[in-house]
Parts: C-alpha cells; sequence; structure tokens
C-alpha cells in the first residue's frame, strides 16, 4: 500500500486530497498543528476525519517535519501546508515568509536527508504571474510566462517554486510544481471571495443578513472546482519525469460576475445588497489571471469539468442547504468542534 503524507490535510485541497487519496487505496497521514479550538470539520464533512493518520507539526519548526517524514515513511508529500490568504500576507508579511516561503525548503532539506527517494510536490500558485495577467493584455498564462509577484504571499510562493525546481535539478529529487489557479468549494475558507459571497448570499436570501461589503469589484479570476484540481496533483507525481504545470479553466470572470451569478440564483439583485468597503482592498491587488492549461492535457491528461457558472451553483445552493439546516435546529461539524480519537494521532512518542 503506498503511503503519502499530506501537509495541511485540514485545509480545503488538504481534506479533497486526503479522501482522493484513500480511494485510490493509499494509506494516508496527515500534518496539523495545535490550535486553541480543533480544526478538522473539513474532514468530518468528508467522513475521512477517522481513516487519516494525523501526525502534530507546524511549518517553523524544522524537527517536527523531520518527525512527521520518519513517522509515515511517505512515497508521496503533498505540501499544502501555507499562510494561504493573501490580504493577509499584507498584514503579517514576515510571517508568511516564513511559513509559505521558506518552510518549502525545511521540507525539501527533511527529504533529501532523511527519504531522498520520496516524491515532493509544492502547492504553487498563478499569484506568481500577478502583473504579468495585465501586462500581457489578459492572455492565458502558462508555465513559460514571466513571473511578476504583487503580494507578500506571491513572493513567498515564488521562493517555495524556485528552491523545489533547484532541489530538483541540484539532488534529483522527484519534485513538482503545480501551478493552481484559483479553486473553490463549499470547504473553502470562510474569507476567500466565492466562499464569502456564496455565504452571506444565502443568509440574505433567508433573512439572515442584510448586506454584503466587499472590496475590489473589477479583479478577475479563473476560478475552477477545487476536487478536480486535487486530481491534478496526484497526476503529476505519477509521471516519469518531474515537471511543473498550470492547471486551470481557462475562463476569467470578474468579482462582479461572480455577484450577478449568486445573487441571481437566490432571485435577488445583486446592486441592492452589496456596498463596497475600503477594509477589503489590497494595498496591491492582481487585476486578471487565467491560465492555460494546455500542457496539463497534453502530459498528464488533466482537464476541467466544472465551469463558472455550475461552481457558483454549487456554492450557493450548499450554503442555503447549511443554514436552511441550521435554522431547523441541525448542527455541523465547525459548530462542534472535536479531537480525534486518540488512536490517529502518531506522536514521536510511539517512535521511543
Ligand atoms: P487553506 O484552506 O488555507 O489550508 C492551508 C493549510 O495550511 C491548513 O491546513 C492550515 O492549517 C495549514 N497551515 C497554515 N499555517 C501553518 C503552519 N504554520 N504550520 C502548519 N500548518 C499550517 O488552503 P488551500 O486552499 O487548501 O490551499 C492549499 C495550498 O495551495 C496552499 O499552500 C495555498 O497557498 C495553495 N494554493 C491554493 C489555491 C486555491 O485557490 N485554493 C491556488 C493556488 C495555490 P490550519 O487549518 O490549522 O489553519
Ligand atoms: O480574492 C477580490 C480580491 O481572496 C480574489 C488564494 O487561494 O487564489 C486565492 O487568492 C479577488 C481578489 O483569492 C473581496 O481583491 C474583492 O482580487 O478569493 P480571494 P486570491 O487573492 O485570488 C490564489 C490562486 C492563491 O494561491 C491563494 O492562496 O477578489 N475581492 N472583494 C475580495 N477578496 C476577498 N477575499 N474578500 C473580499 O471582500
Amino acid at each position: 500500500m503506498k503511503k503519502a503524507l499530506i501537509t495541511g490535510i485540514t485545509g480545503q485541497d488538504g481534506a479533497y486530497l486526503a479522501k482522493f487519496l484513500l480511494d485510490k487505496g493509499y494509506d494516508v497521514y496527515g500534518t496539523y498543528r495545535r490550535l486553541s479550538t480543533p480544526n478538522f470539520w473539513r474532514l468530518e464533512y468528508l467522513e475521512v476525519f477517522d481513516k487519516v493518520n494525523l501526525i502534530p507539526a507546524d511549518l517553523s519548526d524544522t524537527g517536527s517535519i523531520v518527525e512527521a517524514l520518519k513517522i509515515s515513511q511517505p512515497d508521496e508529500v503533498y505540501h499544502l501546508a501555507a499562510q494561504s490568504f493573501v490580504g493577509a500576507s499584507f498584514e503579517t508579511p514576515v510571517a508568511t515568509g516564513d511559513v509559505t516561503g521558506l518552510a518549502v525548503t525545511r521540507i525539501l532539506e527533511a527529504i533529501r536527508q532523511t527519504c531522498p527517494e520520496t516524491k515532493f510536490y509544492f502547492a504553487a500558485t498563478s499569484e506568481m504571474f500577478g502583473k504579468t495577467g495585465l501586462l500581457n493584455g489578459g492572455k492565458s498564462l502558462n508555465e513559460g510566462d514571466f513571473f511578476y509577484p504583487m503580494s507578500p504571499y506571491a513572493a513567498a510562493k515564488l521562493y517555495g517554486y524556485w528552491i523545489t525546481r533547484i532541489y530538483r535539478e541540484a539532488y534529483g529529487i522527484f519534485a513538482v510544481n503545480g501551478i493552481l489557479f484559483n479553486h473553490e468549494s463549499p470547504l473553502r475558507g470562510l474569507e476567500f471571495v466565492t466562499r464569502k459571497v456564496a455565504n452571506e448570499v444565502a443568509k440574505i436570501s433567508l433573512g439572515l443578513s442584510k448586506e454584503l461589503r466587499l472590496g475590489n469589484l473589477e479583479a478577475k479570476r479563473d476560478w475552477g472546482y477545487a476536487p478536480e484540481y486535487v486530481e491534478a496533483m496526484w497526476l503529476m507525481l505519477q509521471q516519469k519525469e518531474p515537471d511543473d504545470y498550470v492547471i486551470a479553466t481557462g475562463e476569467a470572470h470578474s468579482v462582479k460576475e461572480l455577484v450577478e451569478k449568486a445573487f441571481g440564483i437566490v432571485g435577488l439583485d445583486w446592486k441592492e445588497y452589496v456596498k463596497v468597503d475600503r477594509r477589503f482592498f489590497r494595498p496591491l491587488d492582481v487585476p486578471c489571471l487565467v491560465g492555460d492549461y494546455s500542457k496539463a492535457k497534453r502530459k498528464i491528461g488533466w482537464e476541467p469539468r466544472t465551469r463558472f457558472d455550475k461552481l457558483i451553483e454549487i456554492m450557493v445552493e450548499e450554503e442555503v442547504d447549511r443554514w436552511e439546516r441550521w435554522l431547523r435546529g441541525e448542527r455541523f461539524p465547525w459548530d462542534a468542534p472535536n479531537y480525534p480519537s486518540e488512536n490517529r494521532i502518531l506522536t514521536r512518542a510511539l517512535r521511543m
């Protein structure tokens, strides 16, 4: 049985990837960090909470990363953990540089020293292209395009991208960069714009909220469906040679279109509810990003199936369903945080 270690298993992609790999018959290990309130709701939601092995580790703590590798002895490492919110990276640029950037070297170095045969996936991002998406006149971006990051988050990811290539070329580690464009789902963090909009639209439609406050409505993004994107991560590690791939839908839509579509689903006019609020603007914002996934289609046989309209429908309908159930008195995993049963937690003490 193959073994995979996922850093950031409690996040959106980590949870979907855990389910995907379990369905493929993998033994799945994931790192989580100690929080004052446990955060396993996505794993519970996908009903994999009791099927994954959890290892306490923090990206700023090299020893804990080494320990996670020793405990899990993985064939494949999917490095997804990061401070992933672009807006927050302007508030905490140094911490973001450490966790989102430098920590990639901590993991690669631990792999080089302890298990150099392990395959490594790095969660790179379309944000690395940044201003290029505007300078090239809105054309879709591929693996050969110029990087021009526009946030501390994007700069940290660009460091991670290059260090991944350097460990591949210098030490022959099977290390790949997945350059993923935005991908969303009902498991997205609440502060990201698609989930924020879907959640508030649902609440407004049920009389639980009165307005939706947003920042830059003109920004355009290439939004895909997260469960499809985790399959691309796995495909990249099944190839003969390590390489880097853009994963996207090839379509750009503005935040305004997103809002219009989402309110339309519940039969409301967005102009009556949306307020522009300076608080949600960023010191710098990437105006437009759209990806060209033709290399991924050609070489690893991946292409997107869920397009913008369907994605927004999935997200809004799921939020309406959640809030209707909540109104009927049902409670959800995130209302009742839980710790995993002890036998799913693997600590260094077990190796002593
Ligand atoms: P996410 O939901 O924000 O999940 C991030 C994960 O990282 C969480 O499990 C989080 O743990 C963990 N983490 C954060 N700081 C940590 C630390 N100091 N030590 C250990 N773990 C830490 O992100 P996502 O949407 O699943 O994205 C997965 C990865 O892909 C991220 O690296 C992101 O930057 C990248 N990416 C995402 C997209 C996208 O559109 N979703 C596109 C391109 C690239 P907690 O649960 O404890 O906070
Ligand atoms: O913003 C604009 C905002 O925060 C999208 C991360 O997963 O994808 C994500 O980064 C756009 C931006 O995602 C609000 O200014 C307007 O232009 O949903 P977002 P992001 O910044 O594109 C990339 C690929 C990643 O790698 C990241 O990890 O929407 N926007 N008003 C707003 N955004 C937010 N969050 N909230 C607003 O109120």
